[in-house]
Formats: structure tokens, C-alpha cells, sequence
């Protein structure tokens, strides 16, 4: 095992930030103690319409799960990302949007956002939408995602937006289950140079799904549409027709504001259901303190709309806060691979919050497409959506921060609606790889696999002793499937499905999924160990680890190796991996056997389908499941061609 480095806080950081380790500490302690008092107090940050009496009411009880916060108050989402902020920084930038090609870019104060979202809201009402319905979202990274998804908070009525990347059969699955009469898409979308049949793709899934009745269409690019007379609107047309003034609907703190789907281990995909106090509360809390947010400050989240990110992390978060929040419609590395950093440069970003895959990507290119450019503004580093190997966090650190900036590694779930485990800047010592300390009101528990919680340095599956205000509500129309999936693995807590080790100091460091988790010769692996050991290796771009059945040692070790651009694979290459990986791990984690990919199949979202390289490694070709949500379904063919070529 290589020794883990230790970086302290920075000097400038200790000065500038809210919280240093004192007060981390003192606040940390009340929320866990006085869970009441801590969150009554910090639910004052959004402006109520009427006071909440009760703060916490919640219950782990498989028999009884439910979970409410600040129950009998009553709020508006829209009035406490918008309308407060007007008299004070009506004039201020809130979104700005920079598009995909570099020359398209637009800044929108939250008083041009107010008339926005209002009309957007009056559209809605025009087309008959109420408080409770479902609208379903499917839009690029434009502003009018925003402004959609606010217009629905505004009315009370609960969006269910979906990734623009899904196909029309997820998209037909999504608006069935949501019940959902009314879609807003856009005529196109455009990414990385490429258009994306975004309303072709919403007619098929209409009529796939049945019960549409409204589909409004945002212009992007102009392209020539087919619009079906009664159903299709064009916003910029019946936007004309309806005033800019909507007031907000009062909402009880317990209504629903969002549903989301994300993908389980297993079956369709779940609608998570976030409701409206709680929720807000949480993402302004945590943009706040994680991102040390201080007026004024450019934050850029780089996620798309369509997870559970670009909710809280683009939109909820920051607007509750009054930030200035960026909406990227574009790509990493178009038209080159330096286009972050030239972004960062452009609009003087100081908070860059992207994904471990972004990171490994552009380190795969090499320093230089990061060094031509300033990033003097930038002052603090986010990560999220798996873990990132030390590797990456230190070329990240490194290259991208200049040794400057700090970097949160940020661990949450589209369930827990907010970060949930993550360093503090100007409180929290890092250690790359390490999600470090849990977050005000987290009581993060490691148990074993009888489900009894372990003390001190150990490692088991992560669970939540109770509830936080961010938490999801349910599993949209089927509450069982959300006490099955959460409460009943480990009765009286929250199952994350995730794997975790502490560390002598406390820290947690994520394993990865637990179903992931591999067992070799009675020695449980991560399998994002040994992938942060092969990615360490020079020539290596990416890996993915998987378990496969092994005579001797029940499970063999089987990676998958992407070698960086230029390296050719080679029996030389093999074996000097398995030796690298003795050396960095020891000898249980040698892999068995290294299969060459030149891609791994990966979700739109980035995430790397293990279940698909199960089969691969187990042989099973003919079971491989759904493969209609990867990237690239290419990438499979390839795998299962060289897999039986290697036999
Ligand atoms: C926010 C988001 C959730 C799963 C989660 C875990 C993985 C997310 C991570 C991380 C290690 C981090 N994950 N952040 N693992 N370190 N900082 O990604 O939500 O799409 O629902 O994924 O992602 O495995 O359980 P979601």
C-alpha cells in the first residue's frame, strides 16, 4: 500500500472560509445532537409563508417508514430561488449559459429569470396544468430547463425531468409512470457539434406512452419540426400570449417539488420523489458550506439538468442562495479538449464542480490543453458521481488547481438529494480518494453483514442511522418498493448500497456499489481498489474490475484495461500490470486475467455498466441484459468479440 498523503488547509483558506475545523466540529455535534434546534434554526434560511411548528418527524420502521420535515409550514420553491432575491440583487446575473458553440453565450438576471419563469408558469396554466400534476422535462442544457423546471415549482405541479441523451422507450417508460400529460422538449438539441432529435425523439415517445396532451417545443436550433395541431405549441409563440406575472402557489413543505428516475441494481428505473421544504433547505445548506459560497462568487457545475447534480447543483442549491450559477450545453473537449478550462477563463469561475470520468478523460490528453490557459480565478475544486482515484485527484489538484485549490470529493445519491459526505475547504485536511467527513446531521454507519454497525478503522456497507432533510420521500407510486430497496437490508437505517471503509482519522472512503464489491480467496476487494491501481500505471487511461467465478479462490479477479492513446497491448504490458498491481495493492488483488478494450461500456451519465462486464467475464454473451441505455452500445460487440477471441 502506497503511504496516503495529507493535504493540510490552505493558509488563505483558513481566513476566507464560514466554517474552519472549530466550527465544523461545535456544528456537527449540535446536528446530531439537537436535531430539532439545529435544523429549526438553519430552515430559516428560506423564507416561509407560514411557520413550521414541527421540525423533525421521522421513522426507520420497515413496518412505518416516513419521513417528514418542517411539516405544517408552507413555502414556495420559485419565490425562495427568485423573488426574494429581486430587492436586493434584482440586477445581478443568475444563470449564465454558455452554449456549445463558444460564441453562443447569455446572462440572465434573476429579475429577467422572475418575468421568465412567470410566463413559463402562466404557459403551463394555459395548457391546464395544476398543483400535483406531472410535467415531464426533456430539454438540452438551456436556460429554458431552468426556467421550466422553476415554472412547475411555481405552480406547485412536480417535474419529472429526463436526461436529453435517453432514448424514446426510457422517455415513453418515464412519462407512463409519472402519469404525465405534458412534455417541453425542444425542437433539437446540440452537443459536441452534433444535433439530438430531441422532439422526434418526444413524438415517438408520445405515442409510445399514450395520455400527452401538450407537448411545448423550445426553439434551439430552428430545425423544421413536424408539430401535431392541438398537442404541439411552440413556447416563444404562446409565450406571447400570457402575461409575465404569476404568483407562487403556497405549497406545504411535504408537497412534492421533483420526481427523478435513476436506474436500481435491478427492474425499471425508480421515480425518486423529492418533496419541497426539506429538500431546499438541504442543497442551500450544503452549496453554501461545500463550496464555501460567498456573494458574488462564479460557481460552475458541469452536470447535466437531467441527474440529480444539475438539480441541486445548478439549479436548487446555488438559486436559493443568490449565486451565479453556469449552465454548460456543451462537451469536454469540443472543439478542443481544453474547452473547460477556456470556459473557466472566459466567465473568471471560481468554483468548478465535474465528474472523476471528465477528469481522466482530459488527463488522458495530456497537460498541456489545461496549461495554455490561466484558471487564475479558480480557487476551489469539486468531484462527484464515483470515486476518484488518487491518480486523477492529484492530477487534478495538480495540473488543474496549479496546487492551489482545494478539491471537495463530494459523495451523495439522486436518494439523499443532497452531498452527504465531503470535505469542508477551510475546515477538512484531504486525502485523495477519500469523501473524508460527513456533512451536518449525517450519522454515516458502517456494518457488517449480520447489519450490526462496527466501530473505528473497519470497512462494510454504508448506512445512514436517520434522517436528514434532503432525504427522498418515497418511490414515486410504489412506497413498498422504497422500504424494500432502503430499510429492510438493515432494519432501522437507511441502506445507501454502497461500500465504505474508515480510516484511523474517520475518514470514509467510498469502495464503490457493494454489489461490486469482490471476494477473492476470503479477501474482500474493492473493485475501484484495483482499478485506482491499474489507472496509476502510466499507460493507462481507464479499467473496470469485476468478479467472475474462480475454481480455487470463488472469485477471480477480471479487468478490463483501456491503455492510454498510442500504447499498444502486448503480453510484455499484460504482465507488467499484474506485477503492478501486486506491488501497489499485494498479491490477492493480482488480476487474473486483463482483457485489452479500447472502451468500456458506459451510461450517458458516465457510469461504467458492470453488470455488463459480469456477463462478459462470465461468459454468459447470450444474457447480457438492456444495453439501450449505454453511451455507446458498440462498445459491448467489441468486448464480447475479443473476449471469445482470447479463449
Ligand atoms: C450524486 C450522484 C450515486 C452513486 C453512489 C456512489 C457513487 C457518487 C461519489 C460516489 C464515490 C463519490 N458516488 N459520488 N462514489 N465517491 N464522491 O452521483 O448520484 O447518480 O444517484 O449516483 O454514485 O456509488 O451510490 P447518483
Amino acid at each position: 500500500m502506497t503511504t496516503v498523503k495529507v493535504y493540510d488547509v490552505p493558509g488563505e483558506w483558513a481566513n476566507r472560509a464560514f466554517l474552519n475545523d472549530d466550527t465544523y466540529q461545535a456544528m456537527y455535534h449540535r446536528s446530531v445532537t439537537d436535531p430539532n434546534g439545529f435544523w429549526g434554526e438553519q430552515a430559516r434560511r428560506i423564507d416561509w409563508f407560514k411557520p413550521f411548528t414541527k421540525v423533525k418527524n421521522t421513522s426507520y420502521d420497515p413496518h412505518n417508514v416516513s419521513i417528514k420535515w418542517f411539516e405544517d409550514g408552507t413555502t414556495n420553491v420559485a419565490h425562495n430561488c427568485i423573488d426574494r432575491h429581486l430587492a436586493t440583487r434584482g440586477d445581478q446575473v443568475a444563470i449564465i449559459w454558455e452554449g456549445d458553440d463558444p460564441k453562443d453565450d447569455r446572462k440572465i438576471t434573476y429579475k429577467e429569470l422572475h418575468a421568465e419563469v412567470s410566463r413559463f408558469a402562466n404557459v403551463l396554466k394555459a395548457r391546464g396544468v395544476k398543483k400535483g400534476d406531472r410535467v415531464t422535462i426533456y430539454l438540452p442544457m438551456i436556460p429554458e430547463a431552468a426556467v421550466a423546471m422553476l415554472a412547475c415549482a411555481r405552480i406547485g405541479a412536480v417535474h419529472s425531468v429526463v436526461f436529453g441523451g435517453f432514448s424514446p422507450d426510457s422517455l415513453a417508460g418515464r412519462i407512463e409512470d409519472a402519469k404525465s400529460s405534458v412534455v417541453i422538449t425542444a425542437d433539437e438539441g446540440l452537443r459536441g457539434g452534433r444535433k439530438v432529435p430531441l422532439k422526434a425523439n418526444a413524438d415517438a415517445a408520445a405515442t409510445r406512452a399514450g395520455g400527452v396532451d401538450t407537448i411545448v417545443v423550445v426553439r434551439r436550433t430552428n430545425a423544421a419540426v413536424p408539430m401535431q395541431a392541438g398537442r404541439d405549441v411552440y413556447y416563444d409563440e404562446i409565450a406571447k400570449t400570457v402575461s409575465a406575472d404569476c404568483p407562487c402557489e403556497e405549497m406545504g413543505a411535504e408537497d412534492p417539488l421533483f420526481i427523478l428516475y435513476t436506474s436500481g441494481s435491478t427492474g425499471r428505473p425508480k421515480g425518486v420523489l423529492h418533496t419541497t421544504g426539506g429538500y431546499l433547505v438541504y442543497t442551500s445548506i450544503t452549496h453554501q458550506y461545500v463550496f464555501d459560497y460567498h456573494d458574488g462568487d462564479i460557481y460552475w457545475c458541469t452536470a447535466d439538468v437531467g441527474w440529480v447534480t444539475g438539480h441541486s447543483y445548478i439549479v436548487y442549491g446555488p438559486l436559493a442562495n443568490g449565486a451565479t450559477t453556469l449552465m454548460f450545453e456543451g462537451v469536454p473537449n469540443y472543439p478542443s479538449n481544453s474547452r473547460f478550462w477556456e470556459v473557466i477563463d472566459k466567465h473568471k469561475v471560481n468554483i468548478f464542480y465535474t465528474a472523476p470520468t471528465a477528469i481522466r478523460a482530459l488527463m488522458q490528453a495530456g497537460d498541456a490543453p489545461v496549461k495554455k490557459t490561466s484558471r487564475e480565478s479558480l480557487r476551489l475544486l469539486g468531484s462527484v458521481g464515483e470515486p476518484i482515484n488518487p491518480e486523477a485527484w492529484e492530477w487534478y489538484h495538480r495540473v488543474v488547481g496549479d496546487d492551489r485549490c482545494p478539491i471537495v470529493d463530494t459523495w451523495w445519491q439522486t436518494e439523499t438529494g443532497g452531498i452527504l459526505i465531503t470535505p469542508l475547504p477551510g475546515a477538512t485536511k484531504l486525502k485523495p480518494g477519500s469523501a473524508t467527513r460527513p456533512f451536518f446531521g449525517v450519522v454515516p454507519q458502517i456494518v457488517d453483514p449480520a447489519g450490526n454497525p462496527i466501530e473505528g478503522p473497519c470497512e462494510g456497507s454504508l448506512c445512514i442511522a436517520d434522517s436528514w432533510p434532503g432525504q427522498m420521500r418515497t418511490v414515486y407510486g410504489d412506497h413498498e418498493r422504497f422500504v424494500q430497496t432502503y430499510f429492510s437490508t438493515y432494519v432501522g437505517r437507511y441502506f445507501t448500497g454502497d461500500g465504505c471503509r474508515r480510516d484511523e482519522d474517520g475518514y470514509y472512503w467510498i469502495t464503490g456499489r457493494v454489489d461490486d464489491v469482490i471476494n477473492v480467496a476470503g479477501h474482500r476487494l474493492g473493485t475501484a481498489e484495483v482499478e485506482s491501481a491499474l489507472v496509476a500505471h502510466p499507460k493507462v487511461s481507464e479499467a473496470a474490475v469485476v468478479g467472475y467465478p474462480h475454481d480455487i479462490k470463488g472469485q477471480g479477479i477480471y479487468a478490463y484495461v483501456t491503455l492510454m492513446s498510442g500504447q499498444q497491448p502486448s503480453e510484455e504490458l499484460r504482465a507488467e500490470l499484474v506485477a503492478w498491481v501486486r506491488k501497489e495493492i499485494g498479491p490477492i488483488a493480482s488480476p487474473d486475467v486483463i482483457q485489452f478494450a479500447p472502451g468500456l461500456p458506459k451510461t450517458r451519465s458516465g457510469k461504467i455498466m458492470r453488470r455488463i462486464l459480469r456477463k462478459i467475464a462470465e461468459n454468459e454473451f447470450g444474457n447480457l441484459g438492456d444495453t439501450s441505455t449505454l453511451a455507446d452500445p458498440t462498445v459491448v460487440d467489441d468486448l464480447v468479440n475479443n473476449r471469445q477471441a482470447s479463449q
